[in-house]
């Protein structure tokens, strides 16, 4: 079966996170992605955390799935015209060097255009045009400055980044979306175009909703915040609201059975209103749901302490497991806080490819996660990471359709490989 971008082949001189994930899923839709690395180093990720020495790293691997790599100074002349053959080949690169990385290697937009006139040229930077557009960026950096660190965490606390990597692999998602639609527009219009996605940008898009609130703050308190109902002033900007719910149905985590030992023994509980007298019969509170103070949803506002201490009563008697059985059949939203632990031990995600595990000439066998997008016509089957330079060989030949002596001339050019020790040492 042919995959929904065969045929797509993606010059692919991405590192690190942000970059990696975007063309790790254009290559799971089948795109042929070919990953440029610098020759002798690779990716920094190949080497960093390493779990087993002398292995590429499980940070590599899980980012550089069903691509092939190549080696290649860019640097290097002979380099440059390996890199303008592929240019000429591909249909679209990609990047997340620092910026001006591209400019300085000597392939800016326009010369990249003069080149290939249909090549769609995506970039990640950490910040849009404006003060800050020269910086480097890695992935908290953008939760700090996109807004979610300001929003996170607990009013009386320090701002928190959140594990889920919101600033790479949220903005490598942009990316991808904004790849395939350049592709889409390209066969309307035949031309290329440049792609870019900020990190900033990104993560601002994601915390939308304390956008929503900052607004709403000119008007009032915040009243599904739990600080007003424990009558703390609001300031000029939206505060941190720990567990709070993001949205209009109250909602908190708490406590089950097992809390005390087990650090993931929590549920996550939403009041929402259409279930409410619901609610108040499996808590044992049947007076609520006629009650003034807590039948309606503005009267429950000011009370949500009380009624969250309330319900954690409740989910204090039942695992995180049992409660969101209980809860469910009567439509009540709610969800176990899963370690990851559990995560890579649950077999529906495993069944539906979103957990695979993967063998690896040299590390063995690995879990990772697989495509979280479905498609019907275009299944995704997780391939191996390369190995450094793993194709170079074989992209020269059968992609540029090098000769045995022009390989063997771009060998000794030294574009391809480290340079060689001393015989001496
Ligand atoms: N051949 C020769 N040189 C190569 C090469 C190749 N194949 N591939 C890369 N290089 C060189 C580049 O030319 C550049 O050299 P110069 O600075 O002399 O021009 C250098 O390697 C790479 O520079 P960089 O700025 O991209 O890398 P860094 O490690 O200093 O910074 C990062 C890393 C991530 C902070 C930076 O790339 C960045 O800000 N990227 C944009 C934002 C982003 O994606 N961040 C997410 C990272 S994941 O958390």
């Amino acid at each position: 079966m042919t995959k929904a971008l065969t045929g797509v082949r993606i010059l692919d001189f991405t590192h690190v996170q942000s970059g990696p994930t975007c063309t790790q899923l254009l290559a799971w839709f089948g795109a042929d992605v070919i990953k440029v690395e610098r020759p002798g180093v690779g990716d920094i990720t190949r080497g960093q955390l390493q779990d087993k020495p002398n292995v590429d790293s499980l940070y590599f691997t899980m980012l550089n799935h069903n691509k092939r790599s190549i080696t290649l100074d860019t640097k290097n002349p002979k380099g440059k015209e390996v890199l303008t053959a592929l240019i000429k080949t591909c249909d679209v690169l990609v990047e997340n060097f620092g910026p001006g990385v591209l400019d300085r290697m000597g392939f800016p937009w326009e010369k990249i255009q003069s080149i290939n006139p249909k090549m769609i040229v995506a970039s990640i930077k950490g910040f849009g045009p404006g003060p800050y557009e020269d910086c480097k960026v890695y992935e908290n950096v953008a939760q700090c400055t996109g807004g979610a660190a300001s929003t996170t965490g607990f009013r009386d606390g320090l701002p928190l980044v959140t594990g889920a990597q919101i600033g790479d692999s949220g903005t490598g998602l942009n990316l991808a979306l904004g790849i395939v639609t350049a592709l889409y527009q390209r066969t309307v219009t035949g031309k290329g175009q440049k792609v870019t996605a900020s990190m900033q940008d990104g993560v601002l898009n994601l915390a939308r909703v304390k956008l929503r609130d900052q607004q709403r703050l000119a008007h009032g308190p915040l009243r599904e915040y739990s600080q007003f109902g424990e009558g703390i002033p609001f300031g000029d900007a939206v505060p941190r609201a720990g567990n709070d719910s993001g949205g209009g149905q109250p909602g908190r985590i708490l406590k089950c059975k097992g809390w005390e030992t087990d650090p993931n023994a929590y549920i996550y509980f939403i009041t929402q209103a259409a279930v409410w007298e619901k609610i108040c019969d499996i808590i044992g509170e049947p007076t609520w749901k006629t009650h003034p103070d807590y039948a309606k949803p503005a009267a429950r506002l000011p009370r949500l302490n009380e009624i969250f201490a309330r319900i954690e009563q409740w989910t204090m008697t039942k695992t995180k497991f049992e409660a969101m059985d209980i809860l469910n059949k009567d439509d009540i939203p709610c969800g176990p806080i899963l370690s990851m632990k559990e995560l890579i031990e649950d077999q529906s995600l495993r069944a539906t490819g979103t957990v695979v595990e993967v063998d690896h000439p040299t590390r063995g066998k690995y879990f990772s996660v697989g495509n979280p997008i479905k498609m019907s016509d275009s299944p995704s089957e997780v391939t191996r990471s390369p190995l450094l330079g793993e194709h170079t060989d074989e992209i020269l030949r059968q992609v540029l359709g090098f000769s045995d002596h022009q390989v063997a001339e771009i060998h000794d050019s030294g574009a391809l490989d480290p340079p060689r020790k001393q015989a001496a040492e």
